[in-house]
């Protein structure tokens, strides 16, 4: 029998929807719990360190994203063809952790004098720097991330994509060919597709 999964979560897709996306492509029945801010300080004490995501697997509590998205991976055979595409997976996946922490550096400082001054840096070098790396990566491997074929690494970037644009105010992919391709490909997959039809609309 599968094992009964909760995604506890903000309404929104952000560090989630990678999450999601695997479950879909998995076909794991779950329940998508989504709480709004105010319910959030009540809930907080209850989650493993303070944070969400928290998938609960059986009633038992997991934590972090990306371990979260590992697990699932080698649940569902993305998680690459040997201990090297895996390092490979891990390291590229931690990647797109640094470049998201610098995107948030920026659009969650209060200081509008010092976020201002964050812009232009963050648009004229960080991204591009990120993006084109990551366009050649995925030029290098025949349209994927690792291995030349798809493995979770593909499906946490196109997941949480949505967020990182909405941060950064521009569609990251949108003249870069092979990161679009590979978007493409992705959410053309059946059970993503069936998936981001029918999840609850939000901006990030
Ligand atoms: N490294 C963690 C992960 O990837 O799961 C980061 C989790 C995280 O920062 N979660 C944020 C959170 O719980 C929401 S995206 N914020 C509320 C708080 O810190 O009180």
């Amino acid at each position: 029998m599968s094992p009964r999964y909760k995604l506890i979560y903000f309404p929104v897709k952000a560090l989630s929807e990678p999450i999601r996306f695997l479950l879909s492509y998995g076909e794991a029945e779950f329940e998508d719990y989504r709480f709004e801010s105010e319910q959030w300080p009540q809930l907080k004490p209850s989650t493993p360190f303070g944070k969400v995501p928290v998938l609960e697997i059986d009633g038992v509590q997991t934590h972090q994203s990306a371990a979260i998205c590992r697990y699932l991976a080698k649940q569902f055979g993305l998680n690459g063809s040997n201990d090297w595409e895996a390092l490979e997976i891990d390291a590229i996946v931690d990647t797109f952790g640094d470049f998201r922490q610098q995107i948030a550096n920026y659009h969650y400082d209060q200081d509008e004098a010092s976020k201002e001054k964050k812009w232009e840096p963050l648009k004229n070098e960080t991204v591009p720097y990120y993006m084109s790396k990551f366009e050649e990566v995925v030029k290098k491997n025949d349209g994927y991330f690792v291995g030349g074929k798809l493995t979770w690494a593909d499906l946490y970037f196109v997941g949480i994509l949505d967020y990182l644009n909405f941060m950064v105010k521009e569609d990251l992919v949108e003249n870069r060919p092979k990161l679009k391709a590979l978007r493409e490909n992705v959410l053309t997959i059946p059970a993503i597709k069936a998936w981001v039809e029918k999840r609850p609309h939000s901006e990030m």
